[in-house]
């Protein structure tokens, strides 16, 4: 069942940790050394965005990959998708290969595309903890858009992408050929995509 970005499972995300909260490890050294800062690595704790299989397209993208650079566990509220009207927008957060570094959320329908439009992802680093508890974690934002037809992913419909779409035309699609040209994942690039991308062309 999906789940609301903002309010996620933890148990669906990781397994429970053991670590206490970075806090509470940090005031106990504080007591035993009070004259010693507590030992933290230097850099926090960052995280890179990758929109789908990292192609530049945004003519479909159906999946979001996060990767942090240490180990970490999420909280119910760590991560954040949100439309260009501030409103959440609901997926599914896994991390299947369970090295704690690489989750993957599946916005909206199993398989679908986020509707058109501007996004903003959201890592919240007050509610992601380092599996280690030493260092912060990295609060950042990733804007992203969507617009069925961007084989380019400039934002536009332009000549390229025409070129793209005429060169896909009448063709099957498969998970890795062409899969974002087809609207209505039929498996197939017809007339009724050619619909959707005409539409578009005219106002983009
Ligand atoms: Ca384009
Ligand atoms: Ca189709």
């Amino acid at each position: 069942m999906a789940a609301a970005l903002p309010s996620l499972p933890v148990s669906r995300l990781a397994p429970a940790s053991p670590l206490a909260p970075a806090a509470p490890v940090a005031a106990a050294q504080a007591a035993s050394t009070p004259a010693v800062e507590p030992a933290r690595p230097a850099t926090p704790v960052t995280a890179k965005l990758t929109v789908n299989d990292g192609h530049r397209q945004r003519s479909m993208v159906n999946s979001l990959t996060v990767t942090f650079s240490r180990r970490v566990t999420l909280r119910a509220g760590s991560l954040r998708l949100v439309d260009s009207n501030g409103r959440p927008v609901e997926g599914r957060v896994t991390n299947p290969s369970k090295d704690g570094r690489t989750f993957v959320i599946r916005p909206g329908a199993a398989g679908r595309s986020l509707p058109d439009g501007s996004y903003t992802f959201v890592v919240n680093g007050s509610r992601v903890s380092e599996r280690s508890g030493a260092a912060a974690v990295a609060s950042q934002t990733f804007r992203f858009h969507r617009l069925f037809g961007d084989f380019d992913g400039d934002g536009h419909l332009g000549p390229l992408d025409r070129d793209v779409f005429r060169s896909a035309y009448g063709k099957t699609v498969s998970a890795s050929q062409l899969w974002y040209a087809d609207y209505n994942g039929n498996g197939l690039v017809d007339a009724a995509d050619l619909f959707q991308f005409n539409q578009r062309r005219k106002r983009h």
